[in-house]
C-alpha cells in the first residue's frame, strides 16, 4: 500500500499490485536505474527477491535479484560511491522461522 502524507497527513492511498504469491518481508525505496523515480526493492523469505522498477506513474516492472534465495531484508545505498544506487540485502540459507 502506497500512501501520500500531506503536513504529516494521510490523503490518498494506492494499492500496490504485486505478485501475490511473495512472502515478502521487507522492502526498501530508492531510485535503482537513475530515471529519478523511487523504485522498490522487496526481500522474499524462501524464494528470490526483486527489485520493482517505477515508471513514474506507479506501474513497476519486477526483476529478480541474482542469488537472493530467502531474504530476510534489504536496504539501498550507494556502496561504492560511484553515484548509482546499490541493492544490499541479506540472506537466510534454510531459514526455517
Ligand atoms: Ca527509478
Ligand atoms: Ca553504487
Amino acid at each position: 500500500m502506497l500512501k501520500r502524507f500531506d503536513a504529516g497527513q494521510a490523503v490518498e492511498a494506492t494499492a500496490l499490485q504485486t505478485n501475490p504469491k511473495w512472502s515478502t518481508r521487507n522492502a526498501a525505496v530508492g531510485d535503482l536505474n537513475g530515471d529519478g523515480y523511487p523504485d522498490i526493492a522487496v526481500a522474499n523469505r524462501e524464494m528470490t527477491s526483486y527489485v520493482c522498477l517505477n515508471d513514474g506513474k506507479l506501474h513497476f516492472d519486477y526483476h529478480p535479484l541474482k542469488d537472493s534465495p530467502s531474504a530476510a531484508t534489504v536496504a539501498i545505498a550507494d556502496m561504492n560511491g560511484d553515484g548509482a544506487n546499490d541493492v544490499i540485502y541479506a540472506c537466510r540459507i534454510r531459514a526455517k522461522a
